[in-house]
């Protein structure tokens, strides 16, 4: 056993101002929030595909960093396209995965690779990268 003034002298209490430790706590409380938007929040609304000649809703993903844009809308009951351009060299993003369309796909670096995706009943279709760190998600409407 440690004396009492050895124990002091190890570890010593300061007393902080109320209001510090308020302040310290609410920081806390804003970094979880901003880290909880920054992962599993909304950014932005979803951008609609275009229609093309050949009947398809196409749109062009750009992969850097994420996906832009990470939100696609596109109509119940018609086939896609997706293109997905591809500026990040990091190796988590050379695959997309569509879970609910049992699909993936490689993506090259500084090249576009579309995938083309049959039609569907409304609903929200995820994808991500090949460890699921990296998402988006399809926003099938009638
Ligand atoms: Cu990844």
């Amino acid at each position: 056993m440690l004396s009492d003034a050895a124990q002091t002298s190890l570890w010593r209490t300061i007393d902080q101002p109320i209001a510090l430790k308020g302040l310290v706590v609410g920081i806390g409380l804003l970094l979880i929030a901003a880290e909880l938007w920054w992962f599993l929040g909304r950014h932005g609304a979803g951008v609609a595909a275009r229609g093309s000649d050949t009947g398809l809703q196409e749109i062009t993903i750009s992969v850097d960093g994420g996906y832009k844009p990470a939100r696609i809308q596109v109509k119940a009951g018609r086939a896609m396209r997706l293109c997905f351009h591809r500026l990040d060299p990091s190796g988590c993003l050379a695959q997309v995965i569509f879970p609910d369309f049992q699909t993936s796909l490689d993506l090259r670096l500084h090249a576009t690779t579309c995938v083309e995706l049959p039609a569907t009943a409304a609903g929200v279709y995820p994808f991500h990268c090949g460890m699921n760190m990296v998402r988006g998600v399809l926003e099938v409407v009638e």
